[in-house]
């Protein structure tokens, strides 16, 4: 068995679905093509994301001394939980499913490792690796890409061939050569489906992210306000966003990822009830997503979501939750700014006697707010009327 063979059977048994490896030359093309997102403001809002990580991402020398090969490997995390039964007094919002299970960057950073601590036995000497799961400067879809692992798609996810986009990707930079596969001649032909279904036309050309629009970056990245023209096109997605995915042919006959951390455990951890969301303080919050992908964007971001999703579900059977919020001056801003949007969304007397309570309240001082809530319940207020 060659040790390409011996580390993809390794990759397996770990979990992993497709297993590939590329050489260690610098990933130049990425570079150009990640370079130019970053000049054309694509990537704003994400400020870590400088010029000099995405040069050093695309640089596997600087990642590794004596960087020889990469061996990326793709779990697929697809599942389906069915929609429980629409009860107005208990919303939901939608969960994208690479967030229902346990943290992804946990659950593959230690298949990862072991697939990593197995390429010195399989080599039969130490090597030296260094694992990467999406939160290093690694350009990982560019090596995956390389290394045939998929080919870049329309929506720029990487296509794997039968197991499509539902797909983490985990990637071992290693200084022992490992004979490279090559990259797979295949590509979206005339399909656009992910473009024409994405609510914000993100996708602005074949391969091209707008991350300024794009749902999955503002629910999960965006730490402020979410531009309000946005927030109708977010319908019910309360963290991250599949629609690309959902709508992309090669995902039609999804197999169920083999990884069961990532899964849901309940039915509400893809579908979550909102109104709880909205009254958890922070141990509450630490305590059910401390180790989820959806601590990331805080509590505050959570919350402001749950907002979004509230006004665009329209019931009003959300209007004294969030009424409270935006009448209580101990509240966030950005929550109670999301929660007076939400309101006007909502219309109906009940929603603008409570932004009617709140003008009057903070005109006499009685209930403070920043000009941001005081600016966002001017806007409802219209939207009402
Ligand atoms: C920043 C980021 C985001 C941002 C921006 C995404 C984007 N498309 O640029 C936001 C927050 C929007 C996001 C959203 C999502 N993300 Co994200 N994200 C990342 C992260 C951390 C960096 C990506 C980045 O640098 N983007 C900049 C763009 C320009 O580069 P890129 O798309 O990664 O790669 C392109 C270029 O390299 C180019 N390219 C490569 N080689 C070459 C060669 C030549 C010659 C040329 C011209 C171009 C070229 O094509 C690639 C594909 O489009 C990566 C992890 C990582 N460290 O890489 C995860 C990652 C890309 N995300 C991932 C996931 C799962 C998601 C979501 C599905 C989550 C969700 N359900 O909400 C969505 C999908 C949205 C979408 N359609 O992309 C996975 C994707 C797995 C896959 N199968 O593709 C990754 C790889 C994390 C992981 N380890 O699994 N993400
Ligand atoms: S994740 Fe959603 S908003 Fe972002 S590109 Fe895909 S469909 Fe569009
Ligand atoms: S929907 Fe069509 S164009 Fe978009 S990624 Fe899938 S196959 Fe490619």
């Amino acid at each position: 068995m060659t040790v390409r063979e011996a580390v993809r059977e390794l990759a397996r048994e770990v979990g992993f679905d497709v297993t590939r490896v590329a050489d260690a030359r610098p990933l130049d093309g990425a570079a150009t093509a990640m370079r130019a997102r970053l000049d054309e403001g694509r990537l704003d809002g994400m400020e870590w994301i400088t010029a000099d990580r995405i040069a050093r991402a695309t640089d596997p020398a600087s990642l590794l001394d004596g960087a020889k090969s990469f061996v990326v490997m793709a779990a697929s995390y697809w599942d389906d939980v069915p929609r429980p039964p629409v009860d107005p007094s208990n919303p939901r919002g939608r969960v994208a499913r690479y967030a229902w299970g346990r943290d992804y960057h946990d659950v593959l950073r230690e298949a990862a490792n072991e697939v990593a601590t197995g390429l010195t036995r399989i080599a039969g000497s130490p090597v030296r690796t260094r694992t990467f799961v999406d939160s290093s400067p690694l350009a990982e879809r560019a090596v995956a890409i390389r290394a045939g692992l998929g080919w870049a798609g329309k929506s720029t996810m990487v296509l794997s061939p039968g197991i499509g986009t539902y797909t983490l990707l985990a990637t071992i930079l290693t200084d022992l050569e490992i004979e490279p596969d090559a990259p797979l001649a295949k590509s979206c032909g005339a399909c656009t489906r992910c473009i024409d279904s994405c609510p914000t036309g993100a996708l602005v050309a074949p391969g091209i992210l707008d991350a300024r629009t794009c749902v999955s970056f503002h629910t999960i990245e965006n730490r402020g306000l979410i531009p309000m023209h946005l927030r109708p096109a977010i319908g019910e997605w309360l963290f991250g966003c599949d629609d690309c995915q959902d709508s992309c042919p090669v995902n039609r006959r999804p197999a169920r990822g083999r990884l069961a951390d990532l899964r849901a455990s309940t039915p509400d951890d893809a579908w979550p009830a909102l109104f709880p969301i909205l009254a958890m303080d922070e141990p509450e919050f630490r305590a059910r997503y401390r180790r989820s992908a959806i601590w990331r964007t805080k509590r505050r971001g959570l919350q402001r979501n749950a907002c979004v999703v509230l006004g665009n579900l329209g019931d009003p059977s959300a209007v004294p939750i969030l009424a409270a919020i935006v009448l209580d001056a101990g509240a966030d801003s950005i929550v109670r700014g999301h929660a007076a949007w939400a309101l006007g969304q909502i219309g109906g007397p009940a929603a603008r006697g409570a932004l009617h309570r709140f003008t009057q309240a903070e005109r006499h001082a009685r209930v403070p707010a920043d000009d941001m809530v005081i600016v966002e319940v001017a806007a409802a207020v219209a939207a009402c009327a």
